[in-house]
């Protein structure tokens, strides 16, 4: 990591889907420990609380044309992408704490206009390349990267005032293995570099993080590390709204992490659907700080 200084920010959204409980993910993530782990390393932590997220008193159903609770989602990641900006602007490192995915828009409106060229990791058992009309749920978590790619409404795209947010060959995803059908034409037709499960097992993780590094280290100027996780196997991380079975192992997660650590291009980071009412004994939430650990530089010896 670049920076010895990191500013946390809690995102306690759970209007990007409908399991109640993922707003909770925050505060489970500092209850395990997260603040001592990153200063043991050394780091200056300004933990900034979470973000306000309003709650109407009546979420919208699929009124807005599939896109479940818009002004909500949009509200939120306004205010998230500012906060961002503003930590950068301080030069400090934003490590974001969610929250359902949906908040990788406002984290992205917040980085991306602070460099030319910002490169993704995208680590999740989903592709979340859904628009409104792709879209099996409506769920706006499963639409942060095309979001982010400029695709989805307005009120989506132009968070911060500007759009897109990513190129296509910026982004790299790794563990996926739910994609829907318009996020695989989507994938296809923008060259998107994806390392499915298939890939993880064939040639391991050492080899997908010495590509994904290579690759992204030539073509960017910024990293940012967008850690859903759901992209672990649920029986290393069982608190997630949406799990998927044969999944991303805890050790090969560490592995990821230090081998990002070592090559020191991650800029930015955010860990999301960290869902304490789903979890066992605040299991996943010890995952996610164990993995920042590694991602900050923790070594055994
Ligand atoms: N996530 N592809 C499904 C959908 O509803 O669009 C699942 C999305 C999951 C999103 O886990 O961040
Ligand atoms: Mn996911
Ligand atoms: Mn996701
Ligand atoms: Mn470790």
């Amino acid at each position: 990591m670049k920076k010895k200084q990191i500013s946390i920010i809690g995102v306690p959204m759970d209007f990007g889907q409908m399991r109640r409980g993922v707003d909770m993910g925050p505060s489970a993530i500092r209850y395990a420990g997260v603040v001592d782990r990153l200063e043991n390393l050394h780091y200056e932590i300004d933990d900034l609380g979470d973000i306000e997220i309003s709650r109407p008193e009546k979420l919208d159903k699929l009124s807005e044309g599939n896109l479940r609770n818009l002004k909500a989602v949009a509200e939120g990641n306004t205010k998230l992408a500012k906060k961002i900006d503003e930590a950068i602007n301080a030069d400090t490192f934003p490590l974001v704490f969610g929250g359902d995915h949906s908040i990788a828009i406002g984290t992205l409106a917040g980085v991306a206009k602070h460099y030319n060229n910002l490169g993704v990791i995208w680590y999740d058992a989903h592709g979340d390349l859904n628009t409104a009309e792709s879209s099996p749920s409506g769920n706006i978590h499963g639409m942060p990267l095309a979001v982010s790619l400029g695709l989805g409404h307005p009120t989506l795209t132009e968070i911060a005032g500007y759009g897109p947010k990513v190129k296509p060959e910026n982004i790299v995803i790794i563990g996926a293995r739910s994609l829907d059908e318009g996020e695989k034409i989507l994938i296809k037709e923008l060259g998107i570099k994806v390392y499915t499960m298939h890939e993880i097992d064939r040639i391991g993780m050492t080899k997908v993080m010495e590509e994904t590094i290579s690759y992204l280290k030539d073509r960017t100027d910024g990293v940012h590390l967008s850690l859903d996780l759901d992209g672990l196997d649920p029986h290393d991380a069982p608190g997630v709204g949406t799990p998927v079975i044969g999944g991303i192992s805890y050790r090969e997660s560490h592995l990821a992490m230090e081998m990002l650590a070592e090559a020191g291009v991650i800029t930015s980071a955010e860990f999301v659907e960290v869902n304490p009412i789903l979890d066992e004994r605040n299991k996943t939430a010890s995952v996610a700080v164990a993995l920042m650990g590694s991602l900050f530089g923790e070594k055994l010896l």
